[in-house]
């Protein structure tokens, strides 16, 4: 896709564009339909040096995985965001964003939207904006700490999001400080939750993330909801059903609900780091969700 995504830098200037996206979509959906599952949209977007994505906000929610690049920001609701490869930043619905770019080289990443969902559910839509105002500090200081959480006289921020940005050098000591402590432990993974209650970081979709030991090979239990694997580092092949996909870094592939799926390390020296996207959360909220073994 990068190849075709820097033709896309190269053919449409980003006034016209205000999102330059490659979109993933199934072909067993309809191409036109832009999803990758039910709930589960997939982009990948490219922003270049000095471009701006001026400001809008809408009803789905999204998150971006960075990809690759340095010098990117998104400012949601007035916070400004690096995005620095392997954060994840929430735009939750309704807030404002918009992506500026003062690096020098491209910047990648892939975008998860539930907007199959919202649109199918007539509730898509979405409004542009002026330019925000920043406002100091970045939230995600404030929750570096495991076990704290910032309470100025013993009040909660009882903000639906408090966290928007997960810095991945953080995501990634937990895993490796998990997998240190519990060196029997097959599944390594971290989810991405809301600080403030534990619960999904969001209502629709979930996301967490997944370290493979060295030449570990991982079969996840079969489960309702689809999924969605993006590779962030090491080398990685995802087997579903009686499909292989070999993942190198920056690759993304999915998987329906109900599918065995075998997750496995490429590599018997280093790990290998997966981003896992899914529909649990709705599956759950709406009493559908299934496991099975
Ligand atoms: O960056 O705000 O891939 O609004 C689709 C819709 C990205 C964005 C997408 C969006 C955006």
């Amino acid at each position: 896709m990068r190849p075709l995504l820097l033709r896309a830098g190269e053919l449409t200037p980003i006034e016209k564009a205000e999102r330059r996206v490659l979109v993933l979509a199934n072909p067993g959906h309809g191409l036109d339909k832009m999803q990758a599952s039910a709930a589960i949209y997939l982009g990948m977007q490219l922003l270049l040096p000095g471009e701006w994505a001026p400001s809008h906000r809408h009803t789905p929610n999204a998150v971006r995985m960075i990809v690759e690049g340095d010098g990117a920001y998104t400012t949601v609701d007035g916070e400004k965001l690096p995005m620095q490869r392997g954060d994840l930043i929430l735009t939750p619905t309704g807030l404002w964003h918009e992506h500026g770019h003062d690096g020098n080289a491209p910047v990648v990443w892939l975008d998860v939207l539930d907007l199959p969902l919202v649109h199918y559910l007539e509730a898509s839509y979405h409004v542009d904006g002026p330019r925000q105002q920043v406002r100091p500090g970045h939230g995600d200081a404030v929750y570096a700490r495991g076990g704290v959480l910032p309470t100025p006289m013993g009040e909660r921020s009882n903000k639906a999001y408090p966290l928007l940005r997960y810095p991945w050098g953080q995501a990634r000591a937990a895993l490796q400080a998990l997998a240190a402590d519990q060196p029997d432990l097959q599944a390594v993974q971290v989810r991405y939750v809301n600080p403030e209650t534990g619960a999904d970081a969001q209502n629709i979709l979930g996301y967490s993330a997944l370290m493979l030991r060295p030449g570990q090979t991982l079969t996840l239990p079969v489960r309702s909801p689809a999924m969605v694997f993006h590779l962030i580092e090491g080398a990685a092949r995802v087997q579903v059903d009686d499909q292989g996909f070999a993942l190198a870094e920056a690759d993304t592939c999915c998987a329906p609900g109900y599918t065995p799926v075998t997750l496995t390390n490429r590599s018997t020296d280093l790990p290998a780091f997966l981003f896992i996207a899914d529909e649990a959360p709705l599956h759950r909220k709406l009493g559908v969700f299934e496991i099975r073994g």
